[in-house]
This record gives structure tokens, C-alpha cells and sequence, in this order.
């Protein structure tokens, strides 16, 4: 949607902002300067449809829903409000008349990585559509000082450095003095019983404040603007003036530091499980200050908490927030007097679950004794959670002790977190098809046997706004031309695509798209130093690092026809790119070690000048939302090939398919879902099924058998044993055929290995035909009408939240 700002206008809220924040005219402004002074001006109209918005949501007494997640993900933001509020022209056009570009502006936006990858990217996503929907919604988190590190890769080993976003991002952020809350940590629980009742004290606790950050968040032509609140720890209490006074100054800092010390660092490990204090303190901190900023709004509006579980739906994004549930309780029996019993109705009506991941390294599982110091009020309640419960199950199971030591909350000196949520919420869900069978067999199957309708499934979805209209615009423009603007807001209305399958200048002006975007990318790149051909394919594997993903897998494909070159210089391959973009967790150091191995592989081939014609391996440093943006568009072929039941549901797959990439790839998350959408014609399957792999593990799986029975692996093997490029690669080499437990890699990569070659043959054999390739192009990009968030998010509201479309 256009907006009808004139440039008079907007050059008029510039200057504004200009003359007020720095004191300068447009010829002194600097491009920060400009940048900032463009970001102040969104801010401003945002704030203006903001209260609009707030307005009529209050008529409406509308529900609203809260949505709280460790990790938002959220990309810059100077882009996609400009684009959701239909401003991108105006402001380019200005700005151009002052001499400068829109593009560089955006450039000087640091890329907030206030989260991990699939978890907190969704989080951002649903923020997208939540705001589009019109839906009143608050995402909460934390407003890390240092996101997820910035990688650098010396000599193949990734390092880290520390990620500094707030120069460059605070100024998307609304600070809230009006709203800060206090956190209690420590101390003592002390018991009384009185003529009212039992009265319950928390005692010497220390106490820091929460101060909330506002970031906006437009809808795309809509009246909706979303608000994720982030929340930082200030102590302005600790000051021991008397050590200060005395002249200890260290003395007097280190408590103030230490309460500070809560939302420095996002932690970077993504699916495994650390069970550090200071990451409890962070989940406490979130979920604390979160349940009393939705109480004191609710109280605001209608002071009262009986109809709070109809007007409030709070939304836990996996476990991370889990001790929002004792939270809940504990100021509903605390604060407000509750029963125990209504407060457990309450919180079990408003409270809801997603799952993300069935990885049992993942799970959080807390020391008992950890809580029971940290939050000794919430441990008690998760004690009288536990105990209600258990006794619930002994009428249920009597007798069934070891069914009920498994649901129960809290065992063998342990809080098990998933458990907690699923006792606590209305509803559970997974993020994909096979993932909520896979919950509903596996890890909650004797939950789901008790109480069968409160597990659902809701399929992941993307915002197609950024990853394809914004990122995409020529592919946009395409789409606008064939099908109409309307699937900017209806993503069904992409199906519609399909009705120019034999289109063939429609097909050729998808070629020629993939090919501008494989151009833009390969500029980019190479302004970094690395050149690379856009002529050839672009095989894109980017995700994080994680065994269960099997970035190892490609690696031993891309050995296979390294080795077939070697044999054969002259074999006629079509020229390829596999591109790799990955972080690895910091402490994690198998991935860093696969890390290694594609980096000195790609130096490996870069020596030959005849194979680096035919197969050339890229490591892409630094993986980032933004850097995404720019390779998601080029890529040819999206590789998504975990593991069968180990992954969720992946959202890149999403991305790249809507983005007219082919998908190699096994039965797994919404991959499943994506052959459904586009036929075995347009996807390229192998390996073995989430059911085959079951039943491997129970037959007995030896890596070993395919090293020795496959002439194909043990080539690949044996090269790796050898090493290469001067480098050892022993461990991959053990960690493959040995593992921990004797019988090789538990990612069984080379049980799937022979089929995804023979596949990966056939995709190139399609490459060939480039015309039919682009039809198959064109059916993933109809057939990414159901991976919207917009559809995930209208789930959502209909199956968990129960909140009533906005007319
Ligand atoms: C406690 C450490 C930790 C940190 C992050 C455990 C688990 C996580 C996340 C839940 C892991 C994650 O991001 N999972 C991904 O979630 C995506 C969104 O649903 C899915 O698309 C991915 O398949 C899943 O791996």
C-alpha cells in the first residue's frame, strides 16, 4: 500500500529531527546521522497509529495475547517498516535529492541477533503477522546488550567476538520509566499461619528493577502495529554508599555489576540443555517482570482478575518461559488471594505451550536444589503444583508409581520444565505434522493418553512479507504482474500461480529473476573478497550448526564428486556452489570441527584449477538474518537434510522454496508438508523415513557395515582419514565409524549417504532441462501458499488462543 505522504512532508519530519537531535541542516547530516534521524521519523508515525490502535482495541475489549519467548529474532527494521507502511518510495525519493541512498542507509542498521536461529526467528515472524492481523499482541523478551556472537573464521576455526547492536539499534527503542517492575531473587520463605489464613512471606530477597524497552513493530496495510517489550535489569538500589564513602569504589560497583550482569549475553547454544544460574536468573527475570506488566495492564482495563484467563491468552515459546506458570500463581495466591485452586484454573486456561524440539539434550531439567536457592517462593509452588498433581494422577493410575514419577513435575532431585508446561497450559503444540505425532508418541505420550485434545498441531510458517516481497522484489513484481498485489496480505492467493505453469514468458522471466538475485549475491560477496560464478548452481545448506542437521552429509557428497573429478577431469558436470552459512554453538566442538572440514575442503579445491571450474565450496561467515536475505533469493537448491524425526519443522526449507529454490531433502519437520504442497515431481526426497530410522535403531545401526559393504563411502571415508590441505581430519573420521557408543555417528549420515547421492544425481540431470526446472520453480512458489505465518497465526488464534477474528 502507497502511502500519501508528500515529500514536502516527509523532508519536513527529516529536518525536524535533524535540527532536534544533532542541531545540524541536511548538508551537515553524516549517513548515521540520516539513518537515525529516518528511524525517529518511522518511530514517530508509528507511535501515532500505535495509539490509534490502542484506542480501539480497548473499545473493543478485545483479548489479547502474549507471547513470550528467550529469543526474538528480528532482523533490521528500518526496511520492513518502511516497506509494511508503504513509505519505501517517498523516502527513497527524498533522500535522493539530498544525495543519499536508501540502500546505504540501510546498511548502517546493525542486525539485532537477540536470538539463536529457528526458535527466535519464528518468534519475530508471528510478530509480523500478529501486527498485519490487526491482532493485539506483545511479544516479551530480553534486551540482551550482546546478541548472538559475530563469527570469524581463522584458519577454519570459528571464533567468536562479542555482537555490540545497541549504538547502532537503541534507537528502536522506547525505554519505559512509567512501567519498570522489580524482580525478587534469594532469600527466605517464611510460613505463618493467622487468623486470615496461611500467610506466606518472602524474606531477605534482593531486588532488582526491569525496565522495559519498546520496539514497534508496523502491520502491512493494516491499523496494526505489534509491540515487543524488552526487558533490562537495572539496579539503582545496590549502591553501597558507605563503601564508596570509605573509598572502596570496587567494593561499592561489583553488587551493582552483578545484578546488571542479567542481560548482558544472550546465550548461544541452540538445542542443548546448560543448566547455568545465570541463565536461570534470565528465565526468572523475563518471566517475572512479563506476568506483572500483563497483570497491572489487565487491572488497568478492568480491575479485576476473574475474567483475566478470557481477556489474556500468554503464549510460552518452548520451556525457556516455563516459570511463567508459577509466576502466575504466585501472585494470583500471594498478591490477589486466590484459592490455590481458582489460581490453577486461571493459569491453566490463559497459559499455552509450543514445543520445538524433540532432542533430549535439549530438554531443561533444573536442579532442584538451584531453584529451591534462587526463587525459594517459586520453588514452592512448583512443589504444591507437583504434589496436586501427583495425587490427581494416584486416582487416575492408583498404584502405577513409575507412570506417575514420569509426569510428575519434580524427581529424582530434578524440575523437569517440558512437564511443568504441559501440566500448565491449555494447549501443547508442535511445529509441524510429524513433529506433533512424534510428541504425541514419544516424549508426552502418557500426557497425551490422559487428556488427548489438548495436543495440536500448528504447522510453522514464515513472514512472507520480508523473505519475499522485501527480500525478492523482483519476484514480487512478477507476482503483482500474473496474480495481483492481494497475496501480499492473503498468501492463499499465491496458488494462483499455478495457472501459468506453461506461461512461457512467465518461465523464462523466473530464470531470469533467479538469475539477477544469483548476481546480486555474488556482488555482494564479493566486495567481502570471495568471488564466486553465479552461472553456476547455488546449493545452499544455511542453518546452525548441529550434528542432527547433517552439514557433515553434504560435505561427504561434495568429497564423492571432488573424488569422481579427480579420477575423471573431464566429466561433465553442470558447475557448482555449495554454500555454507552456520554458526556453531561456542562450546561445541564437533560443529566446530565440521566448521574446519568445509573450510580447508573449499581451500582443498580452490588448489585445482580444472575442479574449482566444476565444484567450488563457499563458507559464509557470519550468518545473519540480513545475510540471509540476500542468499535465501539465489539459492537454486535447499538442502534439508536432517536426520528423519529430529528436526521440528525448519523454516528456511520454507524460505527458500517460496523464493523458487528445489528442495533436497529427507521425510522430515515441514519437509513432509512441502512434498504435500508440491508433488514428488517438484522435490527431491531420500533417505530413510522418521519410522525407518526407529526401526533401525532397534534392529542395531553400524556405521561401520556401510564403510565396509559401499565402495562410494569408503572412498569418501578413507579420504577423510587420510586428511587433506595439511590437515587432519581423524576425529570427523572416528566420530563417523566410532562415535561415543561404538557404532558410529548416531546422525546415521552414512546410512542415508547412498541415496542422497543417487538423488542429488537426478537433481542435476533436472538442472539440465531448464525449462521444466523453472516449472518446478514455479509450483514451490505456489505451493509456499500454506507456509505463511499469517496461516499459522490464524491457528493460533482459532485453536489455542480462542481469540475472535478483528472485522
Ligand atoms: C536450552 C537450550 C535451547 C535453546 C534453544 C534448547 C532449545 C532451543 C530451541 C527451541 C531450538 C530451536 O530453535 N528449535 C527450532 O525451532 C524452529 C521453530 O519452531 C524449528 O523450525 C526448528 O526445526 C527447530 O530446530
Amino acid at each position: 500500500m502507497e502511502s500519501n505522504m508528500t515529500k514536502e512532508e516527509l523532508r519536513a519530519l527529516i529536518e525536524n529531527k535533524l535540527s532536534r537531535h544533532y542541531g545540524i541542516s541536511i548538508d551537515e547530516a553524516d549517513r548515521a546521522q540520516m539513518y537515525k534521524s529516518c528511524a525517529r521519523t518511522i518511530l514517530e508515525l508509528l507511535s501515532e497509529k500505535r495509539t490509534k490502535f490502542n484506542q480501539k482495541i480497548k473499545e473493543s475489549q478485545a483479548k489479547k495475547v502474549y507471547y513470550l519467548c528467550m529469543e526474538f529474532l528480528v532482523g533490521r527494521s528500518l526496511k520492513n517498516n518502511l516497506y509494511n507502511l508503504g513509505l519505501e518510495d517517498v523516502f527513497r525519493n527524498v533522500l535522493k535529492q539530498w544525495n543519499f541512498d536508501l540502500e546505504d542507509l540501510y546498511n548502517e542498521e546493525p542486525d539485532p541477533g537477540l536470538g539463536n536461529g529457528g526458535l527466535g526467528r519464528l518468534a519475530s515472524c508471528f510478530m509480523d503477522s500478529l501486527a498485519t492481523l490487526e491482532y493485539p499482541a506483545t511479544g516479551y523478551s530480553i534486551c540482551y546488550e550482546y546478541g548472538l556472537f559475530k563469527q570469524k573464521i581463522v584458519d577454519g576455526w570459528q571464533m567468536e567476538l562479542p555482537d555490540i547492536w545497541l549504538p547502532g539499534g537503541h534507537v528502536w527503542l522506547n525505554q519505559r520509566n512509567d512501567l519498570v517492575c522489580h524482580v525478587r531473587f534469594n532469600g527466605h520463605v517464611e510460613e505463618n499461619w493467622t487468623d486470615e489464613g496461611l500467610q506466606i512471606k518472602h524474606l531477605n530477597y534482593d531486588e532488582i528493577e526491569a525496565v522495559p524497552y519498546d520496539l514497534m513493530i508496523s502491520g502491512l496495510d493494516s491499523e496494526g502495529v505489534a509491540i515487543l517489550r524488552l526487558w533490562r535489569a537495572r539496579d539503582l538500589n545496590n549502591f553501597d554508599m558507605s563503601s564508596f564513602a570509605s573509598g572502596d569504589y570496587d567494593r561499592a560497583m561489583t553488587e551493582k555489576m552483578n545484578a546488571e550482569v542479567i542481560c548482558k549475553v544472550l546465550y548461544p547454544s541452540d538445542n542443548h540443555f546448560e543448566g547455568k544460574t545465570l541463565r536461570l536468573k534470565q528465565q526468572y527475570f523475563l518471566v517475572s517482570a512479563t506476568v506483572q506488566d500483563i497483570i497491572a495492564e489487565h487491572l488497568q482495563q478492568y480491575e479485576t482478575l476473574d475474567n483475566f484467563s478470557e481477556k489474556v491468552a500468554i503464549h510460552i515459546n518452548d520451556t525457556h518461559p516455563a516459570l511463567c506458570i508459577p509466576e502466575l500463581m504466585r501472585i494470583l495466591v500471594d498478591d490477589y488471594h486466590y484459592s490455590w485452586q481458582r489460581a490453577y484454573q486461571l493459569v491453566k486456561k490463559t497459559v499455552s505451550y509450543t514445543n520445538h524440539t524433540v532432542l533430549s539434550e535439549a530438554l531443561e531439567k533444573w536442579p532442584e536444589d538451584l531453584i529451591k536457592g534462587q526463587l525459594p517462593r517459586i520453588y514452592g509452588i512448583m512443589k504444591g503444583l507437583n504434589e496436586s498433581y501427583c495425587q490427581e494422577l494416584w486416582k487416575r493410575y492408583p498404584g502405577d508409581w513409575e507412570k506417575i514419577e514420569r509426569m510428575s513435575i519434580i524427581s529424582h532431585g530434578q524440575v523437569r520444565m517440558a512437564n511443568l508446561c504441559v501440566i500448565g497450559s491449555s494447549h501443547v503444540n508442535g511445529v509441524s505434522k510429524l513433529h506433533s505425532e512424534i510428541i504425541q508418541k514419544h516424549i508426552f505420550s502418557d500426557y497425551y493418553r490422559l487428556d488427548t485434545k489438548k495436543f495440536i498441531s500448528v504447522t510453522n510458517g514464515i513472514a512472507h512479507r520480508r523473505w519475499l516481497c522485501q527480500s525478492n522484489p523482483l519476484l514480487s513484481q512478477l507476482l503483482d504482474d500474473c496474480i495481483g498485489p492481494d497475496y501480499k496480505k492473503d498468501a492463499s492467493q499465491l496458488g494462483k500461480f499455478r495457472n501459468f505453469y506453461e506461461n512461457k514468458e512467465v518461465l523464462s522471466r523466473l530464470q531470469a529473476i533467479k538469475q539477477a538475485n544469483k548476481i546480486r549475491f555474488s556482488n555482494q560477496l564479493q566486495q567481502n573478497g570471495i568471488v564466486i560464478d553465479p552461472q553456476s548452481i547455488f546449493v545452499v545448506q544455511a542453518k546452525r550448526l548441529h550434528e542432527y542437521k547433517r552439514q557433515l552429509l553434504n560435505v561427504l557428497k561434495i568429497i564423492s564428486l571432488y573424488l569422481d573429478l579427480k579420477d575423471e577431469p573431464n566429466l561433465s558436470l553442470p558447475p557448482q556452489t555449495f554454500l555454507f552459512a552456520a554458526k556453531a554453538a561456542p562450546g561445541y566442538y564437533s560443529a566446530k570441527e565440521v566448521i574446519r572440514l568445509i573450510w580447508n575442503l573449499s581451500n582443498e579445491i580452490e588448489k585445482d584449477a580444472t575442479i574449482r571450474e566444476k565444484i567450488r565450496v563457499v563458507f559464509l561467515e557470519n550468518y545473519d538474518v540480513t545475510m540471509a536475505e540476500g542468499l535465501l533469493p539465489a539459492a537454486d537448491v535447499s538442502e534439508q537434510i536432517s536426520l528423519a524425526g529430529k528436526e521440528a519443522s525448519g523454516t528456511g526449507n520454507m524460505k527458500m522454496m517460496i523464493n523458487g529454490a528445489l528442495t533436497i531433502g529427507t521425510m522430515d519437520g515441514a519437509n513432509v508438508e512441502i512434498y504435500e504442497a508440491v508433488g514428488k515431481e517438484n522435490i527431491f526426497i531420500f533417505g530413510m523415513t522418521a519410522e525407518e530410522v526407529e526401526n533401525k535403531w532397534k534392529e542395531g545401526y553400524a556405521a561401520s557395515s556401510y564403510y565396509h559393504n559401499n565402495e562410494k563411502i569408503h572412498r569418501v571415508v578413507e579420504y577423510l582419514r587420510h586428511g587433506f590441505n595439511g590437515e587432519s581430519f581423524e576425529s570427523i573420521y572416528r566420530y563417523l565409524l566410532v562415535g561415543d557408543y561404538g557404532i558410529g555417528d548416531p546422525y546415521m549420515c552414512l546410512a542415508d549417504f547412498e541415496s542422497y547421492l543417487d538423488v542429488y544425481k537426478e537433481l542435476l540431470e533436472a538442472y539440465h532441462a531448464p525449462f521444466r526446472w523453472s516449472q518446478k520453480a514455479l509450483i514451490n512458489i505456489a505451493g509456499a501458499e500454506r507456509f505463511a505465518a499469517d496461516r499459522s497465526i490464524q491457528e493460533y488464534t482459532n485453536k489455542i488462543w480462542n481469540i475472535p477474528t478483528l472485522v
